[in-house]
């Protein structure tokens, strides 16, 4: 990757600012003076580069600006221009059939804008007319049936908060650690609130009859993408989406309709939701058989992966947010779990030899993305930091070395192993991976 694809390093003199500030602030709260002292250097040399803060007046409180009503749909401001989604080139043949990563490094709280979802499309993003949409429900159902979006937006509606994950997300990285960005190793994870119907709801319109035991989603967008899901799933918590975050679904994510199967594998949640069929087997369609199959050692490839297994990242510090000098920072992530909620998360700055419990944000909803965070003092020296997640059934984020035993590194998905960052002793940060 290009070094000038990198988030540049904040200004020596901002980042003392910002390190005198939360340094004072943390030690305060923590009752200790000594750091705050050592910290009293660096502030005071932001004193000497202040152009703009007190006792000076800032050329922005000098002038009126854009009045209400000139921005009708607001936008981040232009110094945040660098927090964007991010391609990797090399990664496929063509722009249609590609992925974009979330900048989850620079993600404040447990929503992602959606404009910096993730996005995945098999073929391109559908330009769909909710007039013109319809959806179709047939197949091992009472009565068949064909809703159009505003018989959808009639039914009773819910909204929850739910991650979605393609099952690929860090699978570039099964031989070894190859990218050098956060965004790029854990990046295919988003978490939105989701707004639509319960599928049992609108499936009590159409009844389904009793020897029904799967249902095919398909998309209407070029690929046609079609997945089976088990009635079970179908039954229990799977939604109709048509809202994302307080506002109509983006294009990028389905609009108008998706189909959200909490939990698991993001391939399922079917962008573009035009059909849904029910029978009495699977369809063994070209992404449950030649894709999303995890090929084991032995040869045989796992089918109908469905979950995404406990996961967890280190967003600060990381690649693209390297530390600047030594004293109090506040370490932070995300963890999630497709089958609960998060329980617990370890951290380690030692590789994983000595593990110290983070703090738990809340809201800590099941299936979203959980914040967390870890007060630490840097002395400088070289750290080898992890993160480790465990969910509500008590299950534990292996190592890459545990993973590969039992997976080998044919398989492409669910590798869900604890990350390590290197941080060296310039505090600049670098993916590596532990035997
Ligand atoms: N119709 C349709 N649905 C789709 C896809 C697609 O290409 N077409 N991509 C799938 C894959 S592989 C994933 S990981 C998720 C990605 O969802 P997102 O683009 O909203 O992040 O959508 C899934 N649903
Ligand atoms: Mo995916």
């Amino acid at each position: 990757m290009p070094a000038d694809d990198r988030v540049p390093a904040r200004s020596r003199a901002d980042a003392a600012a910002k390190a005198g500030r939360l340094g004072r602030r943390g030690f305060l709260a923590a009752g200790a003076g000594v750091a705050a002292a050592a910290l009293s250097g660096r502030a005071a040399q932001a004193t000497t580069d202040n152009k703009y803060g007190p006792p000076h007046i800032p050329d922005w409180t000098k002038t009126l600006g854009p009045g209400v009503g000139d921005k009708p749909y607001g936008a981040p401001s232009p110094h945040e221009k660098q927090i964007i989604r991010r391609t990797v080139d090399w990664l496929t043949a063509t722009k249609e059939s590609s992925v974009s990563f979330t900048p989850i490094a620079e993600q404040l709280g447990i929503i992602t804008p959606s404009g910096l979802h993730f996005e995945r499309h098999h073929a391109g993003i559908a330009d769909i007319d909710p007039k013109a949409h319809r959806l179709v429900v047939h197949g091992m159902v009472e009565r068949e049936m064909i809703f159009t979006m505003d018989d959808i937006r009639r039914f009773p509606s819910a909204s929850v908060v739910r991650f979605i994950e393609c099952p690929a997300n860090g699978g570039m990285e099964w031989r070894g650690a190859q990218l050098e960005r956060c965004q790029y190793v854990r990046g295919m994870v988003s978490c939105s609130e989701w707004t639509g119907v319960p599928l049992r709801t609108l499936l009590r319109e159409t009844g389904v009859k009793a020897g029904a035991k799967w249902m095919l989603a398909e998309g209407a967008d070029a690929a046609a993408m079609t997945r089976s899901v088990p009635i079970q799933k179908a039954l229990d918590d799977a939604m109709l989406c048509y809202g994302q975050n307080g506002e109509a679904i983006r294009p990028e994510q389905g609009y108008p309709l998706r189909l959200l199967l909490p939990g698991w594998e993001g391939n399922m949640s079917v962008k573009w939701l035009r059909r849904l069929e029910f029978g009495d087997q699977p369809w063994h369609t070209r992404e449950e058989t030649s894709k999303y199959t995890d090929l084991m050692p032995d040869g045989r490839s796992r089918q109908f992966t469905w979950f995404m297994e406990a996961n967890s990242v280190v967003t600060f510090p990381s690649p693209e947010r390297p530390l600047d000098g030594k004293g109090f920072y506040e370490m932070t992530g995300f963890a999630w779990s497709g089958l609960g909620r998060v329980r617990r998360v370890d951290v380690s700055i030692d590789g994983g030899r000595n593990w110290s419990p983070a703090r738990l944000h809340d809201p800590i909803y099941a299936k979203a993305l959980t914040r967390w965070s870890l007060p630490f003092r840097w002395n400088g020296e070289p750290l080898l930091v992890m993160s480790r997640a465990q969910d509500d059934t008590g299950y534990v984020q292996p190592s890459i070395a545990e993973l590969r035993k039992v997976r080998g590194v044919n398989s492409i998905y669910h590798n869900n192993s604890m990350l390590t960052w290197h941080v060296k002793a310039g505090g600049e940060v670098e993916n590596v991976q532990l035997k």
